[in-house]
């Protein structure tokens, strides 16, 4: 971890810059009405969190986050959580909303668009180092290791990695590395990935995380913003690019990326679909989850309310209420009510007789009497009604809620209110 009372000159020149825009469209309804960075994670954070966190447990005290789709909850989760980071101590904290900047009209066009039309807000600060970042992300990475490879390799560009099965790879930027992990070839998300050398079933992916001089990042941004056809994304245009005219070395993501890491092996995920975030979620209930949340060493940090704490009270027959490998967070109340490898955000209620196993409940949810609910995702604020059982008859889930492939159904208010309204 970062020595703060010692904070190194790398990370404190640095300014880390979140991409925080994008729709995240496999997460179906849960990103209908907020962006996916904002979508919550863990029982008390949001997606965002984590790359936020990461900088700060890092060093780095200057942070923009650019936001576009559907970013009402995501400001208000950054102005109440993030805004802590002050200009009298030469820190900084900016939200920059889309088509607020170079004309009215304009949204970012891709992300690389999205550091462009703020190009001067940056330059103000005069930060050396721009750290970008993908806001939607679960994992845990100090940055400085990262801006020491940059500064030592003496790269134009430095992009984080990670090793992937190559079929994957599909969904990713992929490299191809010479054995000092230069990257001599890269292409946005080919068809066919190219493997890794020895490694026929692996690829190289691109973590969409990207260290620059902030001069050098300048030059390129007005380059192509200059450039007819471009689609002003780093993945497409900017990194493809500099592989080719300039230098770029790959920063491999491993277990060494965090100094403190409890974790026995280096964790990274997309949770871009309903399956891979409730999985995420669910992993957390494990005796020793892969990603340790409970790591003072490297802490998330987060808007939470504060909040009177998780009760417990036991049903009529002296039983219920009560919680095996779950994750409980305050203002909870389970008044009866079984929770199996569950996960219950803020503020939820779970009522009499009902039972729970393998559920993510973000906040505010209240579980009727003797609902029964297996491998679902219950979305905010929702009223799940007496007696509802999901998860034991996939033709009724896929019917009324939304069940995946993997046999996850998520649960909406409004498809509740459908539901009620056909009985
Ligand atoms: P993608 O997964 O396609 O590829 P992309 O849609 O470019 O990711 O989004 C990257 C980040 O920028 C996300 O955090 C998203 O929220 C944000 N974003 C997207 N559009 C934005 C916009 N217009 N304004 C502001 N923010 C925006 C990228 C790289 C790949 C790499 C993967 C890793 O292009 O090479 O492998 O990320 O996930
Ligand atoms: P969060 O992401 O904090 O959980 P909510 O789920 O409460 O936020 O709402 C997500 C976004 O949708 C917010 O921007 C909120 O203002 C908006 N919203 C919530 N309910 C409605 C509604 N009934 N009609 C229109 N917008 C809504």
């Amino acid at each position: 971890m970062a020595d703060y009372r010692n904070p190194s000159p790398l990370a404190r020149d640095a300014m880390a810059y979140v991409l925080a825009g994008g729709r995240g469209t496999r997460l179906m309804e849960l990103t209908d009405r907020r962006a996916k960075p904002a979508v919550y994670f863990g029982g008390k954070s949001r997606i965002i969190d984590f790359a936020l966190s990461n900088a700060l447990n890092s060093g780095i005290r200057r942070i923009s986050v650019a936001t576009q789709y559907q970013a009402h909850s995501l400001i208000r989760h950054l102005q109440r959580g993030w805004n802590f980071l002050r200009t009298e101590r030469n820190e900084s904290f900016d939200v920059l909303p889309a088509s607020q900047r170079v004309k009215e009209d304009m949204w970012y066009a891709g992300t690389a668009d999205a550091v462009y039309q703020n190009m001067d807000i940056i330059e103000d600060y005069g930060p050396r180092y721009l750290v970008i970042l993908a806001g939607d992300h679960i994992y845990k990475m100090d940055y400085e290791i990262m801006l020491r490879q940059h500064v030592d390799t003496g790269a134009d560009v430095t992009v984080g990695c990670l090793e992937v099965p190559r079929m994957e790879a599909t969904a990713f930027g992929v490299m191809h590395v010479d054995g000092r992990d230069r990257i001599m070839d890269f292409v946005e998300k080919p068809k066919d990935p190219p493997a890794i050398p020895d490694k026929p079933d692996t690829a190289l992916a691109s973590m969409g995380i990207y260290v620059f001089e902030t001069k050098f990042l300048m030059e390129q941004l007005r380059r192509d913003a200059a450039t007819e056809g471009s689609s002003r994304d780093f993945g497409k245009d900017i990194i493809p690019h500099i592989v080719k005219n300039g230098t770029a070395w790959a920063h491999r993501f491993t277990r060494s990326c965090v100094r403190s890491a409890n974790e026995e092996v280096s964790y990274w995920r997309d949770v871009g679909t309903v399956d891979a975030y409730w999985k995420a979620n669910i992993d957390l209930t494990d005796v020793t989850p892969q990603l340790d949340l409970y790591d003072r060493d490297w802490p998330i940090w987060t808007y939470a309310e504060i909040t009177p704490p998780a009760k417990f009270v036991h049903d009529m027959d002296g039983r219920r209420g009560s919680a095996v490998s779950s994750l409980v967070s305050g203002d909870c109340i389970v008044s009866g009510g079984m929770l199996t490898r569950t996960l219950l955000s803020t503020g939820s209620r779970v009522h009499s007789y009902s039972e729970l196993s393998e559920a993510v409940v973000l906040p505010y949810c209240t579980i009727g009497r003797g609902a029964r609910l297996r491998k679902v995702v219950v979305d905010r604020g929702v009223n799940v009604p007496d007696g509802l059982i999901v998860g034991e008859d996939p033709e009724f889930d896929a019917k009324w809620f939304r069940r995946t492939a993997d046999g996850v159904t998520l649960v909406t208010q409004l498809m509740v209110d459908k539901y009620l309204s056909s009985q």
